[in-house]
């Protein structure tokens, strides 16, 4: 079964990172089994949760691990979106996490 790797719950949230939490959603999204681990962060391949664990492969960030899925397990995120819609949830997702993240954490 995957294994992701998270912060747990806390304050009211099913985790406090939004990025742990987009790795639930990816993974009940697809429909994937999966079982949710505390994991010490200091140990992650980029010192940074989610990470999940499928088989022998260790995939950190919340983006390779849609990536990972959409590979293996053939699951479309943006099934029904034309080319251009795809190109604009992107974009948004990417300014979201890149730029207005850090303005909301400072
Ligand atoms: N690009 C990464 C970002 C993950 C990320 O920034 N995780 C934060 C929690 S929200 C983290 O673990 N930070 C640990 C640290 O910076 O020490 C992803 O999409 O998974």
């Amino acid at each position: 079964m995957i294994q992701l790797q998270v912060y747990g719950a806390d304050f009211g949230l099913p985790d406090p990172s939004p990025f742990v939490a987009r790795g639930h959603m990816l993974l009940k999204l697809a429909g994937l089994e999966y079982e949710a681990v505390r994991a010490d962060v200091r140990k992650a391949p980029k010192g940074k949760l989610p990470v999940i664990i499928d088989e022998r492969e260790t995939i950190p960030d919340s983006t390779f691990i849609r990536f990972h899925i959409e590979k293996k397990y053939g699951f479309d995120f943006d099934a029904g979106l034309k080319d251009v819609q795809k190109a604009i949830a992107w974009t948004i997702e990417k300014m979201c996490e890149d730029h207005l993240y850090w303005i909301a954490m400072h």
